[in-house]
């Protein structure tokens, strides 16, 4: 199949919100720096259905969503290097170029060589896209594009990994896990003995929970409008549980009250603006620090009184949990064949590609964490 057109099934998104259409979709041979990779396991995040939406101001249709996965690469293009048709690879929507001003910058994980590409659906050598039904091109989505059989990505943006890591389990370290971990570890560096505070017991809630408690935090907050959560979330650190809905008073105020005047860390896990600004004021005056990991749709806006930042607490956002893609998730990888980090244990369905509208219904559902969809 090297050098040719690829006819394969994909679930194209046509409309926002419309049932997506499994289709036969071709994806052309991988240009230069670009590597085609056979998806055989794609879990579906919340941001899929956020873009799915029509909420996403970079969300472009028709398009093949998807962006937590893994497979074997099928074909390199020229002057691909770090990667060859057979390794086992997971797509990373966040690049590591190393040569950038991001990547050089020691500061963060964002890489700014292939964004300009991967935020408008196409490929950065021709600004155009792989994948076509019927002459008809259909946009990539950050720049993974992993609810087809095969896609095409930057070389940038693939982690070569353990070919013994079981892909149906470590496709999840493509974008949820790693992103919880990452917030506490990477971007808020949480301390043994920390109080913290986690808004959404979702996948991406219980990840942070996970990192908290192996970063030593003493006592770990989770608080979801879903009183369900509890049970589950205790396995994976939650030691005190909060529902909004039980209170009277703003859940600031309640969690202030039960931390004598607030938690040194937060981390907002919904993508809702207004428990933003709650998980900003339940952090301690003078030092509470709290992170952004939610997605909040177009137009939606975060406010507080400076008076909040004045007297010392500090508001951040994370992105892919502050980790360098194809250094650090093979490293995650790793972390998880020794039985150091937990990954089966988020996954909750497995369906196959031909099933993901009943897969998105799901997700909608409070007693779906991930699910794997085998393409
Ligand atoms: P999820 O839907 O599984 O989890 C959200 C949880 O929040 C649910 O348990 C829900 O009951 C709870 N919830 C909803 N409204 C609430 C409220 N008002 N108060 C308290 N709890 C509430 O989603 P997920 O897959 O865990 O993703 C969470 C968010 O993180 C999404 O916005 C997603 O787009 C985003 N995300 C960001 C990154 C990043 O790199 N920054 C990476 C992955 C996901
Ligand atoms: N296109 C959206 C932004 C979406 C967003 O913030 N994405 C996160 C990853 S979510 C994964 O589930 C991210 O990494 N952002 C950094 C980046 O460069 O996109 C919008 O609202 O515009
Ligand atoms: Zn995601």
């Amino acid at each position: 199949t090297q050098g040719q057109v690829i006819t394969c099934k994909a679930a194209v998104a046509y409309e926002p919100n419309k049932p997506l259409v499994i289709e036969d979709v071709q994806v052309a041979p991988p240009q230069a720096g670009e590597v085609r990779i056979k998806i055989l396991f794609t879990a579906l995040c919340h941001t899929d259905a956020y873009t799915w939406s029509g909420k996403d101001p970079e969300g472009l249709f028709p398009c093949i969503l998807g962006h937590e996965a893994a497979g074997i690469v099928e074909s390199v293009g020229e002057g691909v290097t770090e990667v060859q048709p057979g390794d086992h690879v997971i797509p990373c929507y966040q690049a590591e170029c190393r040569e950038c001003k991001f990547c050089k910058s020691g500061k963060t994980n964002l890489c700014g060589k292939v964004r300009s590409a991967t935020g408008v659906g196409v490929m950065m050598s021709d600004r155009k896209s792989r994948f076509s039904v019927n002459g008809k091109p259909i946009y990539h989505f950050m720049g993974t594009s992993t609810f087809s059989q095969y896609t095409v990505v930057h070389d940038v943006s693939v982690a070569k990994i353990d070919p013994q890591a079981p892909l149906e389990k470590v496709c999840l370290l493509g974008c949820g896990v790693p992103t919880g971990l990452g917030a506490v570890w990477n971007t808020a560096k949480v301390e043994p003995g920390s109080n913290v505070a986690i808004f959404g017991l979702g996948t991406v809630g219980l990840a942070v929970a996970e990192g908290a408690k192996t970063a030593g935090a003493t006592r770990i907050i989770g608080i979801d409008i879903d009183s369900k959560k509890y049970e589950t979330a205790k396995k994976f650190g939650v030691n005190e549980f909060v529902n909004p809905k039980d209170h009277q008073k703003p859940i600031q105020e309640v969690i202030v009250d039960l931390t004598d005047g607030g938690v040194d860390y937060s981390f907002e896990c919904i993508g809702n603006v207004s428990v933003m600004r709650s998980a900003l004021e339940c952090c301690h005056k003078g030092w509470g620090t709290s992170v952004i990991v939610g997605v909040a749709a177009s137009g939606q806006e975060i406010s507080t009184r400076p008076f909040q930042l004045v007297t010392g607490r500090v508001w951040k956002g994370t992105a892919f949990g502050g980790f360098k893609s194809r250094t650090q998730v093979p490293w995650l990888v790793e972390k998880y064949m020794n039985k150091e980090i937990k990954v089966d244990e988020y996954i909750t369905h497995n369906m196959t590609l031909g099933e993901i509208n009943k897969a998105f219904d799901l997700l909608h559902e409070g007693t779906c964490l991930r699910c794997v969809l085998s393409t």
